[in-house]
């Protein structure tokens, strides 16, 4: 088994070979976290137990609320995820859970690829953290199930929280001061390592209430694939004696929105079309559309194109319906595999689609193992999120040694979830809408 966490003698196909010793579906188990004095206010209290329990309020006024749990196989598992910025009066329900889908590596000369989250122990290569690389947080000791080491106990999971520059700056002609905030982000992640790499995978809650995932590799090109031999892959080293292989990260999320604490939420796409002028007009015109999205989607980013999750039941003070709109990444679609060759997936919840391919579970007679062929026609009640940003890596000199940290994400952000900006400061609260200068 595995004798070491960081030893890089353990190759991919090594690992794969004892997967089978892990049982499916294994939920979390945690030690005590390490410090957690906050007093919970009532309405998260009944969520989850205190070891268990992500509370932050940042200094802008807003607070974060979680529950976390480590998964068997997905690693890090958000839950019962809300959002209260300064002047709401109950936190609000964002999404029911928040997870990794799968991190799907192809190498580029056809010998191998990998399913990193449900074949190769993502899960299981869980990494204890230093104090330094969780600047200012709390490291939490996570129990990892079915653990290969002795002691199960890893100190994984760091929460803490970080600048993120200006969230906005406003000196209107009549101001006679500055109106500028330095947004405040929480920031909540893990590292797994998987062969020669290393991934992080951070969330990002925002003051603002957006919310940005990515997933970061770093650690160090994978040893065993150098010199694919067709050629291919780029030369790292003196000369060009070895090549490293190119290969793409194809990273998958699952998200479950519960927007006010309903799953029963609405998808709507939009779409910008902008023409020349027509005769008489002084400039081009852009019309935008929106198309209600009642059934399983297989949807593809494009250039004026966005996607929305609109609450059933709740409304801002404005008395607009509450959204969280997808905002995608940058991303290099890998058309390899069926399950890869769409940006968008949105699914109807079943409780045993978790992963985006090599699924573990039987989801019912011909239903498949990967999310496209969950896109059915199922009239969509639940809508659940599957979002894929893939990163082709031809690696370079600068890749050894550590790997630099490459980046993939995406986010969502808040559209109409409270009437105004939340950080907006009492003086301009007045300013809703097409107000009228008071002078
Ligand atoms: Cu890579």
């Amino acid at each position: 088994m595995r004798v070491n966490s960081n030893t890089k003698a353990r190759t991919r196909a090594a690992a794969g070979l004892t997967v089978a010793a892990l049982a499916a579906g294994a939920t979390a188990g945690a030690g005590p976290a390490t410090a957690q004095p906050k007093a919970a206010p009532a309405a998260a209290a009944a969520d989850c137990s205190a070891a268990y329990r992500i509370e932050q309020k940042l200094s802008s006024g807003t607070t974060w609320r979680m529950c976390w749990r480590y998964d068997g196989k997905a690693g890090l598992v958000l839950e019962k995820i809300s959002y209260q910025p300064k002047g709401e009066p109950k936190p609000i329900r964002v999404l029911n859970s928040a997870r990794l889908g799968q991190i799907h590596v192809p190498y580029d000369d056809g010998n191998i690829e990998y399913d990193d989250l449900t074949g190769f122990d993502f899960a299981q290569g869980l990494m204890n953290l230093a104090p330094g690389e969780c600047p200012g947080g709390t490291i939490k000791t996570v129990k990892v199930p079915d653990s290969w080491n002795e002691d199960p106990n890893v100190k994984g999971l760091c929460t803490t929280t970080r600048s993120r520059g200006h969230a906005y700056r406003m000196q209107g002609d009549t101001a006679n001061k500055v109106f500028q905030a330095q947004g405040k982000d929480l920031l909540v992640y893990t590292v797994n390592q998987v062969g020669w790499y290393e991934y992080m995978t951070e969330w990002r809650f925002q003051d603002d209430g957006a919310i940005t995932m990515n997933v970061g590799a770093t650690g160090s090109l994978s040893w065993d694939d150098y010199d694919a031999g067709d050629g291919r892959g780029w030369p790292i080293g003196k000369g060009a004696s070895a090549k490293s292989t190119s290969h793409s990260h194809n990273a998958f999320w699952r998200l479950d929105f519960a927007l006010d604490g309903s799953t029963k939420n609405r998808v709507e796409q939009y779409d910008s079309t902008v023409s020349a002028p027509t005769r008489g007009q002084r400039a081009p015109t852009t019309k935008t559309t929106r198309t209600k999205v009642t059934k399983e989607l297989a949807g593809d980013s494009k250039n004026y194109r966005w996607w929305r999750m609109v609450s059933a039941t709740g409304k801002n003070k404005d008395g607009h319906a509450r959204s969280y709109e997808i905002v995608p990444g940058p991303t290099t679609k890998y058309p390899g595999r069926s399950y890869t060759k769409r940006d968008l997936y949105v699914t109807q919840y079943n409780k045993c689609e978790l992963f985006a391919s090599h699924n573990p579970g039987n989801c019912g007679p011909g239903a498949g193992k990967s999310v496209d062929k969950w896109v059915n026609g199922q009239a969509l009640t639940h809508p659940v999120v599957w979002m894929n940003i893939g990163f082709h890596h031809i690696a370079r000199d600068e890749d050894q040694q550590p790997m630099p940290v490459h980046w993939q994400g995406f986010s969502i952000a808040p559209r109409d979830v409270t009437a105004m900006n939340p950080l907006t400061p009492a003086e301009l609260g007045w300013q809703n809408g097409h107000w009228q200068p008071r002078r």
